[in-house]
């Protein structure tokens, strides 16, 4: 007798961002192999590879239960070739050989081991194993020059590599609200990335910051990275200037995919103190109630006998901070909740289906040759001629 239920195919739409996506995953073993091949793919700069990995992981992810067979995926948007068999070695395996294989392998895990490193990317990583260093034992004695992200970095690897709770992110978020309404009267802050979309943790904890005047934003920043570090919260950081300039001509290509608002790069020194200054201190946990996700690596490298990790009253915490002018509010809010893949789909959606241009900035219909304003989100999905999607479901 065949269960007909669990032979009917799924059926999703092609883009990311016309799917909800919430974090109730059904596939997590399937989606965990092929975001490890992405992430792979990655690490060696091979970028094309890993965008098809991630898409076809965000299908899976966007499942309403757990794939049981291959007749099930037939007719199923992004899953190409190389996706559909690593599917197939794990439903008829229960793993597949090359995300095994893959995860063994001397330069993975030296990629991941490295790249762990604030300010370390995917082509540093690279130069440093093909001149012998592996891990950070090789990399403290062999010695290349470290910038100053990179020192940084390297003090608080073990830190830096803790998953970041809501808990945590919410004491941060009290300390910045402190310190923006104290440089700016009437500026407002917004919890974004990851956090806003619900997630319990994050690798880092990301803020925007606005004004509802225009123009009063301008000069922000830096009197708020003074006041934070008049305080001893920032271990590091590094501000880069507004870059952005409307042109009546349309956006012009930007240079990378970086956006151009004002923001920051920082470390923050969080405080036990801080911590239970919060207004949930039945959320707190001693040194955080989860495990770190090192993907199985051991990252647990003392650097510094002397002082034992997890015994000094604060930990360092991944802190991005960006503001906004008002008039780019809701594209700064929507382009910076993410999650990274769901962004991507939206810009391909705009620029493929509508011939628009979307960025975090604003949004230009090359049509029309104008740009389409908004002050909210929904508004910015509705010139899309998408159906609006809340930050929770864009966990793609
Ligand atoms: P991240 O903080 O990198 O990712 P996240 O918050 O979704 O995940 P995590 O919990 O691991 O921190 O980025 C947040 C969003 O900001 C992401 O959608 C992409 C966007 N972003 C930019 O727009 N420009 C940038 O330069 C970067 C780094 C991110
Ligand atoms: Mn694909
Ligand atoms: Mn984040
Ligand atoms: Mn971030």
């Amino acid at each position: 007798l065949v269960n007909l239920s669990e032979v009917a195919a799924f059926s999703v739409p092609s883009y990311a961002c016309q799917r909800r996506t919430t974090l109730e995953n059904h596939n997590t073993v399937l989606t965990d192999a092929l975001s490890l091949l992405a992430e792979n793919a990655e690490l060696s700069e091979e970028d094309g590879r890993g965008v098809a990995f991630r898409r076809a992981a965000a299908v899976l992810k966007a499942l309403p239960k757990p794939v049981a067979s291959m007749t099930q995926l037939r007719g199923l948007p992004c899953l190409g070739e190389h996706s559909l068999r690593v599917i197939k070695d794990i439903l008829e395996n229960g793993a597949s050989s090359e995300v095994e294989s893959t995860k063994q392998s001397e330069r993975y895990k030296a990629l991941k081991v490295l790249t762990g490193i604030f300010g370390v990317g995917a082509r540093t990583a690279d130069r440093w194993i093909r001149d012998g260093i592996h891990n950070l034992r090789q990399l403290q004695d062999s010695g290349p020059t470290l910038n100053r992200a990179q020192q940084a970095g390297l003090e608080h690897y073990d830190d830096l590599n803790q998953p970041v709770s809501k808990s945590d992110a919410d004491a941060i978020g009290e300390v910045v609200e402190k310190a923006v309404v104290s440089v700016l009267p009437g500026a407002h802050m917004t919890l974004i990335g990851g956090f806003r979309r619900g997630k319990l943790t994050g690798h880092d904890v990301d803020f925007l910051i606005t004004h509802p005047e225009e123009g009063r934003e301008v000069g922000l920043m830096p009197k708020l990275v003074s006041w934070l570090e008049s305080q001893g919260f920032l271990l590091y950081q590094k501000t880069t200037r507004n870059s952005y300039l409307e042109s009546k001509d349309g956006p012009a290509r930007p240079a990378s995919n970086m956006d151009r608002f004002e923001r920051c790069f920082s470390i923050f020194k969080l405080t036990k103190e801080e911590k239970r200054g919060t207004k949930h201190p039945e959320t707190l946990t001693e040194n955080g109630a989860q495990t770190p996700d090192n993907g199985g690596l051991d990252l647990d490298l003392d650097l510094d006998q002397t002082k034992p990790a997890g015994h000094k009253p604060w930990r360092a915490v991944r802190v991005d901070l960006v503001v906004s002018p008002i008039s780019q509010f809701a594209f700064a809010l929507l382009g910076w909740t993410g999650s990274k893949l769901f962004e991507r789909e939206l810009r391909r959606w705009a620029g493929h289906e509508k011939s628009m241009s979307l960025s975090s900035h604003a949004l230009y219909d090359n049509r029309q040759s104008k740009y389409l304003r908004a002050t909210s989100e929904e508004e910015i999905f509705a010139h899309l001629g998408l159906e609006f999607v809340p930050p929770s479901e864009r966990n793609a």
